[in-house]
């Protein structure tokens, strides 16, 4: 097993206290946040090697981001950029839980990713088992948007599957400018993770959140050349449509501390599962099972599962490795 490439930005994450307003004053801890590398976080806690590769600033946030995720054990290949800062991310606290995220990411690091910054590491993407990639990169400019175009071309010329979370973000683009950006994308991906609502995006009309509307939309996205479509329907667990096989897999319902990240955690899961070879049942299982295991605590990724936890913790599909 060679693992799975991943691209795309990492931030620095500050957190408001659970009752604290931003504009009284407050002690916010700083940690990191990136779609792409909390997968990449997901995976290595599965056993599965994975290489996250970026654009960081020459600061602070660079650094931490930097030593976060090789401190997880994520293979890093990402340059230190002297001319732009590490993007920045405020998680709003109310109560406890998220209300709300903003972004300090425009003229980033990671936006000037270009398509040389994947032919630096062409050779990990042609050798890996997936290349997992998320509609969050295409949005963040031109740069970006053709690095993960090449990404693609490379993996698709050398056999790798692709693997896209539409992992749609209104603050950074709105749905008329996305919609045939990410529908474009989808239909050169191998694999389509989706929401109900990003379903909805891409097909143009309105998807509901339950099982058959699922499949239904699941179906349709099937039709427009995406091989292997899975749409999830948070606590009805996930259905997947593609070679040949229709499969809804249910979850255990768990107590939603913050869901930010369970999509991400969703993604290492099936992701997982699918490098060691798992049926679509074993994918969306485990999938599941890592998708609540981040919803019950605090943090984009830090719940993330090791195998044993999630042994200890919940009804888990046995994954061939
Ligand atoms: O899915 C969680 C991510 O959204 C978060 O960690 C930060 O990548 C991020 C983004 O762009 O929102």
């Amino acid at each position: 097993m060679t693992g799975v490439v991943t691209v795309g930005e990492t931030m620095a994450l500050l957190t408001t206290p659970p009752t604290g307003r931003l504009t009284a004053g407050s002690v916010m801890p700083v940690g990191i946040g990136g779609a792409e590398s909390n997968v990449a976080v997901g995976l290595v806690r599965l056993g599965v090697p994975a290489t996250w590769v970026s654009r960081v600033g020459d600061d602070a946030f660079g650094a931490l981001v930097l030593r976060e995720l090789r401190a997880e054990g994520v293979t890093v290949r990402a340059e230190v950029d002297p001319d732009a800062p590490t993007g920045l991310m405020v998680k709003e606290l109310r109560g406890g839980r998220p209300r709300r995220v903003r972004y300090h990411r425009a003229g980033s690091a990671a936006s000037r990713l270009t398509p040389a910054d994947v032919d630096r590491v062409a050779e990990d993407i042609r050798t890996a088992d997936a290349l997992h990639l998320t509609g969050i990169t295409p949005a963040l400019g031109p740069g970006p948007a053709a690095a993960v175009d090449r990404a693609v071309e490379l993996a698709r010329a050398a056999g790798v599957a692709v693997v896209l979370d539409v992992n749609h973000r209104t603050a950074l683009w709105s749905d008329e400018v996305a919609a045939p950006v990410l529908a474009d994308l989808a239909r050169r991906v191998d694999v389509l993770l989706a929401g109900p609502d990003e379903a909805a995006l891409l097909l143009g009309g309105p998807v509901g959140a339950d099982v058959e509307a699922g499949l239904t939309a699941a179906r349709a996205l099937v039709r427009r050349g995406t091989g292997t479509v899975v749409v999830k329907l948070a606590g009805l667990g996930a259905v997947e449509v593609g070679g040949g096989r229709e499969v809804h897999g249910p979850t255990t319902p768990v107590e939603v501390v913050d869901p930010v990240g369970a999509g991400d955690a969703f993604a290492a899961g099936w992701l997982a599962a699918s490098v060691a070879g798992g049926s679509a049942e074993e994918r969306l299982a485990l999938g599941n099972a890592a998708g609540g295991a981040v919803c019950r605590v605090p943090g984009d990724w830090e719940g993330l599962p090791t195998r044993a936890e999630l042994a200890e913790t919940g009804p888990m599909t046995e994954v061939r490795r």
